[in-house]
């Protein structure tokens, strides 16, 4: 009983059950906060005890309504593939899927029954992203935050509309977007690796995955270190200004022993964030390019002496060894 209260600091909170708190006023007030909060063990064990008041706001009841429609679109579509049978909805749901319009549709606005819904769906979907990403933008200001969040965020976007709208649009049709389901949205992306000669071959795919796995690094590595210096207070942020020997300065120190080279107290935190923005940003450049100005990413890796070149050669163009007879 004596190390756990020991242990007890701002990060591992006792779950104190007094009046809910509305926490510090923002710059426009209570207003759009929904529900008077309570409290909830579970909840508290992996966070703060306290859900609620939320503040939804016009947009936020917008993204709500909008995303619930996409949502249900896709449902109810997946439900009638299936004859509107329950059973076989609930067996299959995993390979179910909402496909967009087919290639001879182009650009145009296709039947409701060959991507019609598709169509329809996604703009609901585009509405509900859009506007909560201007209730993160806005709630930040209200608090009189930054908005780095809202701009790490629209990265995220950057990447969600270079896949559904840009990329579909730059191709000049919408069967290029991809499909609403678990299993298909899966096999729409194997399909487009393997059309664009492995995905593997595009740089800003490997860009993309080095700051993805850099994140995870470098989170685990922040993680880790702030856990193992809250015994010492690493939480008590004012002292780790101010003073010497603190949490703070033992856990940059263990960093500059162990490699060398430690990060800022501020400085972590812009690493963590440049690393997850650069993970969509590269990731959209590449799958923009990918058909647009690339059409074989094997062959331009070979071209561009990246790649071993597998395959024949005729009348100096490479040839693909995926495409066989070579
Ligand atoms: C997808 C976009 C933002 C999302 C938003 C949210 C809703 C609503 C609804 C909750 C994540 C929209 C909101 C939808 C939700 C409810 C109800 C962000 C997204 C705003 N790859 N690959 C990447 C690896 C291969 C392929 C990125 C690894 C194969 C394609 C990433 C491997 C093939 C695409 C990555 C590997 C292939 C990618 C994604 C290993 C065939 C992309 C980054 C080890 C399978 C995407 C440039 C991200 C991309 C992408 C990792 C292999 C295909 C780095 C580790 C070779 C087609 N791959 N990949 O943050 O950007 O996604 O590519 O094998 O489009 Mg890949």
């Amino acid at each position: 009983m004596a190390s756990l209260l020991e242990y007890q600091n701002i990060f591992t909170q006792v779950q104190v059950r007094g009046p809910i708190e509305a926490g510090v006023p923002s710059a426009d007030s209570a207003e759009g906060r929904v529900g008077t909060g309570f409290h909830n063990s579970l909840i508290g064990w992996i966070g703060n005890a306290q859900l609620g008041p939320i503040h939804l706001g016009a947009f936020g009841v917008l993204s709500l309504v909008t995303g619930l429609l996409w949502f249900v679109i896709v449902g109810l579509n997946m439900l009638a593939s299936v004859g509107w049978n329950l059973g076989f909805f609930i067996r299959d749901l995993f390979w179910l899927a909402l496909e967009p319009p087919g290639p001879e549709h182009g650009l145009s606005i296709p039947p409701l029954n060959d991507g019609g819904w598709w169509f329809i769906a996604s703009f609901f979907l585009l509405v509900s992203v859009m506007s909560w990403w201007v209730r993160t933008y806005r709630r930040a200001i209200a608090m009189g935050m930054g908005t780095h969040v809202a701009w790490g965020f629209a990265a995220a976007i950057w990447l969600f509309l270079v896949l559904g709208l840009i990329r579909p649009i730059m191709m000049g049709s919408w069967s290029e977007a991809v499909p609403y389901g678990i299993f298909p949205h899966l096999d729409w992306t194997a399909a487009f690796s393997i059309r664009y000669g492995n995905l593997f071959y595009n740089p800003f795919h490997a860009l993309s995955i080095a700051f993805l796995y850099g994140s995870t690094l470098l989170f685990a590595m922040h993680g880790a270190t702030i856990l193992a210096v809250t015994r010492l207070g690493g939480d008590r942020e004012i002292e780790q200004i101010t003073d010497r020997g603190t949490a703070s300065e033992r856990a940059a120190l263990f960093w500059r022993w162990t490699m060398g080279f430690n990060a800022t107290m501020e400085g972590i935190h812009r690493w963590a964030w440049w690393f997850a923005v650069l993970t969509p940003i590269t990731g959209g450049i590449g799958i923009l390019l990918s058909g647009t100005v690339v059409d074989n990413w094997y062959l331009w890796a070979v071209d561009h002496g990246f790649a071993p070149q597998y395959g024949t050669t005729w009348g100096g163009v490479t040839l693909d060894p995926a495409a066989g007879g070579n």
